[in-house]
């Protein structure tokens, strides 16, 4: 089946985040209006506040007797919903995402502070081999307190992703949240070195965090800036892993930096080389895809843009990324599952995508080249 093309969605798809912080992308206006219509009115009435009060102020110092009213912004014109997956993607009633039918959450999207984590392991130096457990603590950006509520995002309210610095290493894990309002997880590393822990998130009232912190065992020597990945672009891109072949076909055939791009895997039962479209919903959706650079210094966070089973989009609604009320666990996916991502910077990265088939989760990995913008 075909996808819609990118000029439906205009170009604001998926949620691009680099370094520590959440780039929220430009709302174009353009999304489908039959869910919930874009919001612009609550920021339009904070800038028409402004400009109200500015007005006034002015109007004092010419000794003016102007009486306009200048309200101070109230809680609901801070609030919106927002999608957790597009964070750019905001309406002023409940509801759900058009570009990927998550329910709506209740945020203030126009706060884009990033909270802050507290991270600690115990033991406090984490030995390779040995289980360990990780613990994450959020906290407001503003008043400090300890962050309790979490908006189910993909099933789940906290995403991890521990990646070894060599990117050979891959782990998709969701700790459970303790009594006291922390997130802890065990874990054994397979061995000494540095590791990427990314923490993926939406505290409820704020916007989709995606925050990295690094670890490293005891008996790493190594240099982290000289030691960081060597990756080496895949010549093929074709893989099998636990009896599903994945072909990854790049749209653009080269990406390039600041623009987006669709990742389209196709895939087939390894032993007969037919058509896999037996693909279950794994954390509602057929796919997750986690796409780092070399260095680690950027990362991309990407789910499939549509259901590919069973729909014609070409004059359909909207697709959504699974249809609203169906229990997922009845759905199949495949054989074809398309990623967007808009890779920051040019230089080379590695997906770590996922799919579940017979109740296994199957990790691919592929690496490719980013070129620079001309
Ligand atoms: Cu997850």
């Amino acid at each position: 089946m075909k996808l819609r093309s990118d000029p439906e969605y205009g170009v604001t798809e998926s949620c691009c985040l680099g370094g520590d912080g959440l780039e929220i992308d430009s709302v174009n206006g353009r999304y489908g209006g039959d869910v919930s219509r874009p919001l612009s009115t609550p920021l339009g009435r904070a800038i028409s506040v402004a400009v109200a009060a500015v007005a006034l102020v002015a109007g004092e110092a010419r000794g003016q007797d102007l009486l306009v009213p200048v309200p101070a912004p109230s809680l609901d014109d801070r609030v919106a919903y927002m999608c957790p997956i597009h964070s750019d993607y905001t309406s002023e009633v409940e509801g759900r995402c058009p570009r990927d039918g998550m329910a709506l959450v209740r945020a203030t999207p126009f706060d884009v502070r990033d909270y802050t984590m507290q991270f600690s392991t115990e033991p406090r130096v984490v030995e390779a081999g040995e289980p360990a457990t990780l613990r994450f603590a959020i906290h407001h950006p503003g008043s400090g307190e300890l962050v309790r509520d979490f908006a189910m995002v993909h099933d789940r309210r906290y995403h991890l992703f521990v990646i070894s610095q060599d990117m050979a290493y891959f782990e998709h894990i969701h700790p459970e949240q303790d009594p006291d309002g922390s997130w802890t997880i065990d874990i054994t590393l397979p061995r000494a070195g540095y590791y990427k822990v990314l923490s993926d998130f939406v505290p409820s009232g704020g916007t989709a965090q995606f925050i990295a912190r690094p670890l490293v065992t005891r008996g790493y020597t190594g240099d982290f800036a000289s030691d960081s990945a060597r990756l080496v672009p895949d010549t093929g891109f074709t893989k099998s892993v636990g009896g599903l072949t994945a072909t990854l076909t790049l749209d653009p055939p080269t990406f390039v930096a600041g623009l987006y791009g669709h990742l389209n895997f196709f895939l087939r039962d390894a032993a007969t080389g037919e058509p896999a479209t037996d693909l279950q919903a794994y954390l509602g959706a057929f796919g997750h895809t986690l796409i780092l650079n070399e260095d680690m210094s950027e990362y991309v966070h990407s789910h499939p843009i549509d259901l590919s089973a069973g729909f014609d989009d070409e004059a359909g609604p909207m697709l959504f990324m699974l249809p609203m009320g169906v229990d997922p666990e009845t759905l199949n996916g495949g054989p074809e599952v398309t990623f967007d991502a808009l890779m920051p910077a040019p230089g080379r990265y590695r997906a770590f995508t996922q799919f579940r088939r017979n109740d296994v989760i199957l990790d691919f990995a592929f690496t490719f080249e980013v070129a620079a913008a001309e």
